[in-house]
């Protein structure tokens, strides 16, 4: 069984959102398309609490894409996004939500970011995807939204090392480009890692 996964298709990463992702309304389609052959959909949701210690907003002095060290982790300080129950959060609207079978939040932690649909960045919680991908007999998955240099590419490269085939469909990734390469990098990681990467 092969699953078709949303990772962080949500407001604030389209380019109007908090933390515009360059094109990112441009996977809707790919992913709306992507759907109708898949039986089996489950969505992520980044979903952090408004005080989420990832936001630069927290760090007095510190600036928006400032990379500081947060209890023995690199993390980059984002500007306030995806806060729980927040328009910023919700799915983007054109997608076709119907067909979406589960949504799994994470990032919900205060203390820690979440970019792997997975884990917490540690390691040490769970979000219950695995548990899930198991329980509905999954083997495969197949991957598409935002962001290629962080949720998509550590969900990816968790989905290959918790044993899952995994590939991700380039038209239907978009990234944040901190730096300039970044999408590049991280597409070549995923591939080292045994993330087959369809055109
Ligand atoms: C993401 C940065 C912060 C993502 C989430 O979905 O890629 N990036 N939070
Ligand atoms: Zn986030």
């Amino acid at each position: 069984m092969k699953a078709l996964l949303l990772i962080d298709i949500q407001n604030d990463f389209l380019p109007d959102g908090a933390l515009a992702v360059a094109e990112g309304d441009q996977v809707v389609p790919v992913a709306n398309r992507l759907m109708s052959e898949f039986a089996l959909v489950v969505a992520t949701q980044d979903w952090h609490p408004s005080d989420h210690r990832s936001f630069a907003s927290q760090h007095p002095r510190r600036h928006i894409r400032e990379v500081i060290n947060l209890s023995g982790f690199e993390q980059v300080l984002w500007p306030d996004h995806c806060m729980q129950g927040s328009h910023g959060a919700k799915l983007a609207p054109g997608l076709n939500l119907g067909e979406i079978d589960f949504i799994i939040q994470k990032g919900t932690d205060v203390d820690i970011d979440s970019y792997s649909g997975f884990f917490d960045n540690d390691h040490r919680k769970s979000t219950g995807l695995e548990a899930l991908l198991h329980e509905q007999g999954v083997q495969e998955v197949q991957l598409v939204g935002l962001a290629t240099d962080y949720c998509v590419k550590f969900t990816a490269l968790d989905a290959i090392s918790q044993g899952f085939k995994t590939s991700v469909v380039l038209d239907g990734i978009r990234g944040v480009e901190l730096t300039p390469g970044d999408c590049e990098r991280a597409i070549q990681d995923m591939r080292l890692a045994g993330v087959e990467i369809i055109q």
